[in-house]
C-alpha cells in the first residue's frame, strides 16, 4: 500500500470526540489510526468533556467555536468526529466551522469502499454507505440547496433532496436483491459443507488483531496481513489438518471494532454468517494493546448484536512476542472470562500454535462420540467422507466389510446408525 508523506497528505483533520473523562482518550487514537489507514492526517486532538453529544452541534457551541481558532491555527482541511453525527450536527457544524466536517462512519465506510476486493465485498460497502446517504439526506441538503445560490435555489434544493431521495431508494433495492442473491449461493455452498461434516473454525477479534497472520500460519494460505485496520474485508476459508488427521475448515473473517457502524453490521451479515454457523470461534487478541481489554468486550458486543451466542470460544492471545519478558511471565496475565480456553500464542514466530491446534481439536473431541462401525464395499463414498469430518483412529479393509474406529460428530450418529457397531457410552 502506498505511503503517503506529509506533502502530498492533502486532507488534515482536527479530530474531535467527547469522553466523560478527557484525561485520556484512547478512541480519539483509534480514530487517528484509522485516518491513518484512510491516507489523511490529524493535526490535532480535541476532547469535550460530555456523558452525551450536544444534539445540535456535537460538542457544545462554545467548544465549536474553539476548535474553529484551531482550524486556522493547524490550517486544517476539515474536522472528524469520533461517533456518528446525526444530520442536524453536520449542518450546524459546517455552518460554524466552514470546512468540511465528517463523522467515525463515513470514515469506516470509506476505509471498507477502499479495501474491497471482491464483488460481494464491494457491493455490501455500497449497500452501508447508501443506507448512510440517505438517513443523512438532510445534513447534506443544505450543502446541495447552497450549491445552487441566490433566489429560488430552496425549491430546486428541496427538489433535488427528493430525487435523490428516489435515486438512492431504488439503487438500494438494486443492492438488497444482489445480496439475497449472495446469501442464497452462500447458503448452498454452507449446506454442501455440513453435508460433508467437515467442521468450521471462525477467526475472529478485533481489526489488526492477527487473525489473517494467524491463518496464514497455520495453513499457509497468503491473506493479505498488513499493519493496518481492516485489511480483510472477505471471509477467506481454507483446509487445516490437526494432528490425528482430522481436517478443519479456517475461515477469516472481517475485523471488529469499536462504534462499528450499525449499517455495516447489516450489510455485512451474510459474510459475517460464516461466524453464526461456525463450531468453534477462534478469537484472536491482540494482547500487546493497552486497550486489550475494551477490545475484547467490543468483539462480544458485537457477537451478541449479530446473536452468535452459546458456541465454543478458543482465544489465543497472540502478538506475547511483543511482549515485555516480565509482562509475559508475570502472573497477571490477561484471561478471557467468556472463553472457555485461553491460551497465549504469536503468529508471528509461531510460539503456541501448536497448542491452539490441539485445543481446537480438544474442543472437537467434546462434539464427537467415539465409534465402531461397519460398512459393506460399496459404502466406499460414505468411508471417505469420514475420513474428511472425522477423527479415524482405525480402518481396517476385512473380507466382507470395512471396520472403522473412530470418533465421530455426535450429529452423525442418527445418520450412520445402521454402520454403528458399538458407541463408547463412557464418553456419551
Ligand atoms: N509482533 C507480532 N505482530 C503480529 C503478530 N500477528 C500479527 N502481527 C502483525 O499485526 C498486523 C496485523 O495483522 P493482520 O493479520 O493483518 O491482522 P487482522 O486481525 O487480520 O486485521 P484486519 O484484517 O485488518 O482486521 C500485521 O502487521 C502483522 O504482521 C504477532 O504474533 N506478533
Ligand atoms: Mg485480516
Amino acid at each position: 500500500m502506498m505511503t503517503l508523506t506529509d506533502e502530498n497528505i492533502k486532507e488534515k483533520y482536527i479530530l474531535v470526540g467527547i469522553s466523560p473523562d478527557t484525561q485520556e482518550n484512547r478512541s480519539l487514537d483509534e480514530l487517528e489510526a484509522l485516518l491513518d489507514t484512510a491516507g489523511a492526517k490529524a493535526v490535532c486532538k480535541v476532547t469535550q468533556r460530555l456523558d452525551y453529544p450536544d444534539p445540535a452541534t456535537y460538542v457544545g457551541s462554545g467548544k465549536a467555536y474553539e476548535i474553529k481558532s484551531l482550524i486556522y491555527l493547524h490550517d486544517a482541511t476539515g474536522v472528524i468526529c469520533d461517533d456518528e453525527l446525526t444530520p442536524a450536527q453536520i449542518r450546524n457544524l459546517t455552518d460554524i466551522l466552514e470546512v468540511k466536517v465528517i463523522d467515525r462512519t463515513i470514515l469506516i465506510l470509506d476505509i471498507f469502499a477502499s479495501h474491497a476486493t471482491t464483488n460481494e465485498g464491494k457491493i455490501q460497502v455500497e449497500m452501508a454507505q447508501q443506507k448512510y446517504r440517505l438517513s443523512h439526506l438532510h445534513g447534506l441538503g443544505k450543502e446541495l440547496s447552497r450549491q445552487g445560490g441566490g433566489i429560488g435555489t430552496r425549491g430546486p434544493g428541496e427538489t433535488r433532496l427528493e430525487s435523490d431521495r428516489r435515486r438512492i431508494q431504488k439503487r438500494i433495492s438494486i443492492l438488497s436483491g444482489s445480496i439475497a442473491q449472495m446469501k442464497k449461493v452462500r447458503e448452498t455452498n454452507r449446506k454442501k459443507r455440513q453435508n460433508e461434516g467437515i467442521p468450521v473454525v471462525a477467526v475472529i477479534g478485533y481489526t489488526n488483531a492477527g487473525k489473517s497472520t494467524l491463518l496464514n500460519r497455520l495453513t499457509g494460505a497468503g491473506v493479505l496481513a498488513e499493519d493496518m485496520l481492516f485489511a480483510t474485508l472477505d471471509p477467506t476459508t481454507r483446509v487445516c489438518r490437526l494432528s490425528s488427521g482430522q481436517n478443519i475448515l479456517l475461515t477469516d473473517t472481517v475485523g471488529f471494532i469499536n462504534k462499528l457502524p450499525h449499517n455495516l453490521i447489516d450489510a455485512f451479515k451474510s459474510t459475517l454468517e460464516e461466524v453464526e454457523f461456525a463450531d468453534i470461534l477462534l478469537h484472536v487478541v491482540d494482547v500487546s494493546d493497552p486497550d486489550v481489554e475494551a477490545h475484547m468486550k467490543t468483539v462480544y458486543e458485537t457477537l451478541d448484536e449479530l446473536k452468535v451466542v452459546n458456541k465454543p470460544v478458543i482465544t489465543a492471545l497472540n502478538k506475547i512476542d511483543k511482549l515485555d519478558p516480565e509482562i509475559k511471565d508475570s502472573s497477571r496475565f490477561i484471561k478471557d472470562i467468556k472463553a472457555g480456553h485461553t491460551l497465549v500464542a504469536s503468529a508471528f514466530t509461531g510460539e503456541g500454535i501448536k497448542e491452539v491446534l490441539d485445543e481446537i481439536e480438544k474442543v472437537l473431541r467434546e462434539d464427537q462420540i467415539h465409534v465402531q462401525m461397519s460398512f459393506s464395499y460399496s459404502q466406499g463414498g460414505d468411508v471417505e467422507a469420514l475420513r474428511r469430518s472425522s477423527n479415524i483412529i482405525i480402518e481396517d479393509y476385512r473380507e466382507c466389510d470395512i471396520f472403522i474406529e473412530a470418533y465421530i460428530p455426535r450429529a452423525y450418529v442418527g445418520k450412520y446408525d445402521k454402520n454403528i457397531i458399538t458407541v463408547d457410552e463412557n464418553l456419551l
